[in-house]
């Protein structure tokens, strides 16, 4: 059996719930109560040395960080559709793994982090990553359904979460239109599962 180690309101988490439920996996969730500090207690920090969730456990594999989760689910469990053969289809998924886990992760992820728990930030800097990002983002959607080819790949599910909570950050995306088709798009997939604060229409 598959055990998440989870956080409800966290979109890292989410990335992982939805791959799951789109693979139709079965598996159980285990909370780690951030607030109370869990993520740096000794069997945790012996799952991830980072302290931070999430961590996937596969029948005793530990993998950590929601971009290599969503690799290892892909290839593991996903077949050809979830896991290209193609060089440069690949790439191009890896290249998106890398902007969630850099540009998403400190802009629209960093600002709702800051205005939903109150962690200090440089706002400005997190505001400029996001308005670029964002753009980014909507231009690439404008001729294609997916990030990354002509279906739905662990690109999208990486790049996902922190947007569509990107509201909770402050930030007003009801004029990245594309994104939002694309929001719509996800939000039909078979298996699809929400999570409370994401921008609804
Ligand atoms: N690069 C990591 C980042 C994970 C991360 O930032 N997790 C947050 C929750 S969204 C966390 O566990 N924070 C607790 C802490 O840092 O103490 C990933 O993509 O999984």
């Amino acid at each position: 059996m598959i055990t998440l180690y989870d956080m409800s309101l966290s979109g890292n988490c989410h990335k992982v719930r939805l791959l799951l439920g789109l693979l139709v996996l079965p598996y159980q969730i285990q909370a780690v109560d951030l607030r109370g500090g869990e993520q740096r207690s000794p069997e945790h920090l012996q799952r991830n040395p980072f302290g931070q969730v999430p961590v996937l456990d596969d029948e005793g594999l530990i993998i950590r960080d929601s971009q290599a989760i969503l690799v290892y689910l892909a290839k593991r469990y996903g077949g050809e559709k979830w896991w290209p053969d193609d060089a440069y289809q690949l790439a191009q998924i890896a290249a998106w793994l890398s902007t969630a886990a850099n540009e998403v992760a400190n802009g629209p992820a960093k600002l709702r982090v800051h205005h939903k728990f109150g962690s200090p930030i440089d706002t400005a800097a997190a505001g400029h990553t996001a308005d670029k990002v964002l753009g980014i983002i909507d231009r690439h959607l404008q001729n294609q359904d997916w990030l990354v080819g002509d279906s739905v790949s662990i690109a999208d599910i990486a790049v996902y979460p922190y947007l569509a909570l990107a509201p909770e950050g402050g930030l007003d995306i009801e004029t990245y239109s594309n994104t939002l088709a694309w929001f719509q798009r996800l939000r039909a997939l078979p298996g699809y599962v929400a999570m409370p604060g994401m921008w609804q229409a």
